[in-house]
């Protein structure tokens, strides 16, 4: 069946879904996105994700024509028509049609669109046995360039560390920074856990301030877990006692060897276990209802 989509206003077919070749987000990736989770007829943490959309949007001068309050309700409502209570949700905003030039200024109204569909989720098995990842030779955007903090719709750095991952024969790949402390995945954040400890980058090390990071760092202060934002290196990583990634995707997957190291036990570790448990409880409670019946 096919997707009904949100475009600039309107729900169309996702055959009828089409932006302009002029547009600056396929002309020069300039825009930015959200990947957001529908849980048991909730959208989780969509004002977060709204939230973050439109300081990123500020920061770059780009003109949302809608309150954050409808933006929210496009979410909701191409939900409805979709019929789905638990879903991927993309989110995008770009700098919309313009001429051949970089100039933003020639582009006068931006590009929104909103797909939401069924999620493809990582294995079961790699949940109950842990991810194998490498670190890769692409480091992460310096903050000075584009600021990995910009859920940017310029992708490539990632990319590149993900074709790099997948050349290794793994999924998912750490990323370091230009001065060599961890940064993130390549669409996941890193946490490790050492001596009860639960340690993860500080945003300026050039990581997205994920949502799910956020969340997990919450649950384990609730929990009355220490937590602490602080530069880490790959040897940190290589003698943690757990470790483990988060997104909105991948939600809370644990990472069980990197670069051949064996992290802990070599399986999930079990703070890792609770702190996914706890993190899948949050989804069933937090967020709008998407049908109110
Ligand atoms: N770091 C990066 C670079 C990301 O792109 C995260 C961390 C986690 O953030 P949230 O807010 O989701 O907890 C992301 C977001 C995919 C996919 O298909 C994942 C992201 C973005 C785009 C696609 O797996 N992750």
């Amino acid at each position: 069946m096919s997707l009904t989509i949100y475009l600039n206003g309107e729900y169309v077919k996702e055959e009828e879904a089409k932006v302009s070749v002029f547009d600056h987000g396929l002309l020069y990736g300039d825009g930015i996105f959200e990947g957001i989770r529908a849980y048991h007829n909730r959208v989780f943490k969509l004002d977060q994700h709204i939230d973050r959309l439109y300081e990123n949007a500020h920061s770059i001068m780009l003109d949302l024509w809608l309150s954050k309050e409808e933006m929210k309700e496009v979410v909701l409502e191409t939900l409805r028509k979709n019929d789905l209570r638990d879903a991927y949700i993309r989110l995008v905003v770009t700098r919309g049609y313009g001429d051949l030039g970089l100039d933003p200024a020639k582009c006068p109204k931006a590009t929104i669109f909103c797909i939401t569909a069924k999620i493809q989720l990582y294995p079961q098995e790699l949940y109950d046995n842990g991810l194998v990842v490498n670190t890769v030779a692409t480091r992460r955007n310096s903050n000075e360039a584009t600021n990995p903090r910009f859920k940017s719709l310029n992708y490539l750095n990632n990319i590149m560390a993900k074709i790099e991952s997948k050349l290794t024969g793994t999924i998912e790949a750490i990323m370091l920074n230009n001065e060599g402390h961890v940064a993130e995945a390549t669409g996941d954040n890193i946490f490790i856990i050492k001596n009860g400890v639960l340690i993860t980058p500080p945003t300026y090390a050039g990581v997205l301030e994920g949502v799910t990071r956020n969340a997990v760092m919450e649950i384990a202060s609730q929990r009355g877990m220490e937590v602490k934002e602080t530069l880490f290196s790959r040897h940190d990583v290589y003698s943690a006692d757990e470790c483990f990634l988060t997104g909105t995707a991948a939600e809370v997957i644990s990472v069980i060897k990197v670069d051949g190291r064996v992290i802990g036990s070599g399986k999930p570790g079990e703070i890792t276990k609770e702190l996914n448990a706890e993190f899948r409880e949050l989804t069933k409670h937090d967020g709008p209802i998407i049908f109110k019946d």
